[in-house]
């Protein structure tokens, strides 16, 4: 069970204004809000440089299904790290162009070089990969 304290934070005025400026432009309703967010997201990334623990995350990959090999190439990956991949959906975005969005959970290093046998793959155009987290420790 976790509580809600209160701290005050001393900052540089002219930090606190491009602080501000970046929260109002992002739509939060408060600072504490926003530092939470910030606070999270420095926790998220230090869960994927520990070894230990599964992670979870997300791969997009844009490419064009024309191009010879490609689909072959992507469904043998994952077919073959299958233990990796929670879920795959697959967009057909035109007559040529395909959207995948990969979600992966696992520990850190197979995931990473999944990823980057995913990403590297010759013919994908775009490829974007999101670390986030399982949810059980962060509040
Ligand atoms: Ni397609």
């Amino acid at each position: 069970m976790s509580f809600v304290k209160r701290f005050g934070v001393s900052m540089d005025d002219v930090l606190l204004e491009k602080f501000d400026g970046l929260i109002s432009e992002k739509g939060y309703k408060n600072r504490s809000e926003a530092i939470r967010d910030i606070i999270r997201e420095k926790l998220v990334s230090d869960e994927w440089k520990s070894e230990k623990g599964e992670k979870v995350g997300t791969v997009t990959l844009v490419y064009n299904h024309h191009k010879r090999g490609i689909s072959d190439s992507l469904n043998g990956i994952q077919h073959h790290m299958n233990r990796y991949i929670i879920s795959t959906m697959h967009v057909h975005l035109d007559e040529g162009n395909c959207l995948e969005v990969i979600v992966v959970k696992g520990a850190a290093k197979r995931i990473m070089s999944l990823v980057d046998k995913l990403i590297g793959l010759k013919g994908v155009k775009h490829g974007r990969f999101v670390m986030t987290t399982t949810g059980r420790d962060i509040v």
